[in-house]
């Protein structure tokens, strides 16, 4: 029997909130709800999460979706993580949290292969690995959680930023990391639709801003004084559209060059009502983190082992069936513009 302990500050309603595309969770087969969970003994429930950095409001709300299953189904929550996101920031936190003996890591990868050592021996010692957001190498973890397929998450910006700039000119990227899995997985699949749908456009540079805040704002600067004639700016992390962002509300380039990409409602709100920001994308990060817990849990208890087919409940969110490559899928991105904003406080 494991007590909830919290050690994360638990923030305003943003958890509850839940996306019109993902609360279809359709088959909702009947929301746990308060503490159904596992009951009894259904092993270690002491789960950590480990996000890429500190300090990213993305993850902060990922971690509450995290702490509010985990409190559900009675288990202990702490968070913990690098302050920077550099391949191996993470490696001693993984084997910390080995050697604390934690039932389950949940962790956003900075780098696909870099730590897989660490994880490795965490799972020698009997943790179960689950990577959400930015997956290592399959054989590094028992489950990636996926917010949405990689190809939708590309279309969507390369349709945003098309749209916004009338289908031509030039187009640059501002991305998190150089390693980061996920954001490079994106990138490759824009580049190819650029070249496929758009052949007006030229993707003519990709920048990394480490999803540090005043990096991503240089490399916005950068940016705009190398290419003069830059269309659009697409930004595949919520750290760097929002620096961007900051940058080209107060600058002459304000509503001449588009920006998009994946931002949070409430670090884009001021740029979409001063007519910076058009439409953006994301999803719903507590649901990513609340579904990372429930599958962890489904892990240690031996519901699922990963293997495809398997399924779990994930409380509020209904029931979860395991893919290809023992992947997990939330659901589609949804986006964002002035009609809707309004609705989301996350
Ligand atoms: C940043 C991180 C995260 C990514 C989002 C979109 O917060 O890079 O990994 O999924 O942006």
């Amino acid at each position: 029997m494991f007590a909830f302990t919290r050690k994360t500050r638990v923030g305003t309603a943003a958890a509850a909130l839940t996306l019109a595309v993902t609360l279809l969770a359709t088959g909702c087969s009947g929301g746990a709800g308060g503490g159904s969970g596992s009951g009894g003994d259904g092993g270690n429930l002491s789960i950590t999460f480990l996000p890429k950095n500190l300090g990213n409001p993305y993850f902060e709300t990922s971690n509450k979706g995290g702490e509010e299953a985990i409190k559900e189904f009675g288990g202990t929550f702490e968070q913990v993580g690098p302050s920077e996101a550099t391949p191996t920031s993470q490696v001693q936190y993984i084997q910390t949290a080995a050697q604390q003996g934690v039932g389950g890591l949940v962790i956003s990868a900075n780098d696909p292969s870099a730590i897989c050592d660490a994880l490795d021996e965490a799972r020698s010692a009997g943790v179960k690995v689950v990577t959400f957001d930015s997956d290592t190498d399959a054989k590094c973890r028992d489950l990636f959680i996926n917010q949405a397929t990689a190809e939708g998450i590309a279309k969507v910006q390369v349709d945003l930023v098309a749209k916004q700039i009338g289908d031509a000119g030039q187009v640059a990227v501002l991305s998190a990391a150089a390693n980061a899995t996920n954001q490079n997985a994106w990138i490759e699949l824009m580049k190819k639709d650029f070249a496929a749908d758009h052949p007006n456009i030229e993707l003519v540079d990709v920048v990394y801003g480490d999803d540090d805040d005043q990096t991503s704002f240089d490399r916005t600067a950068a940016l705009l004084q190398t290419y003069p004639n830059l269309k659009g700016i697409v930004s595949p992390t919520t750290v760097g559209i929002a620096a961007a962002g900051r940058y080209l509300s107060t600058s002459e380039y304000k509503g001449k060059v588009a920006l998009t990409g994946l931002g949070t409602p409430n670090q884009l709100r001021e740029y979409v009502q001063d007519g910076t920001i058009t439409s953006f994308a994301l999803w719903n990060p507590a649901d990513l983190g609340y579904l990372s817990a429930y599958a962890t849990k489904a892990l240690i208890d031996g519901t699922i082992t990963g293997k495809e087919g398997d399924s779990f409940d994930a409380g509020k969110l209904g029931k979860f069936t395991v893919g290809a490559d023992a992947t997990v899928l939330l659901g589609d991105p949804y986006v964002f513009d002035a009609s809707n904003i309004g609705n989301f406080d996350f």
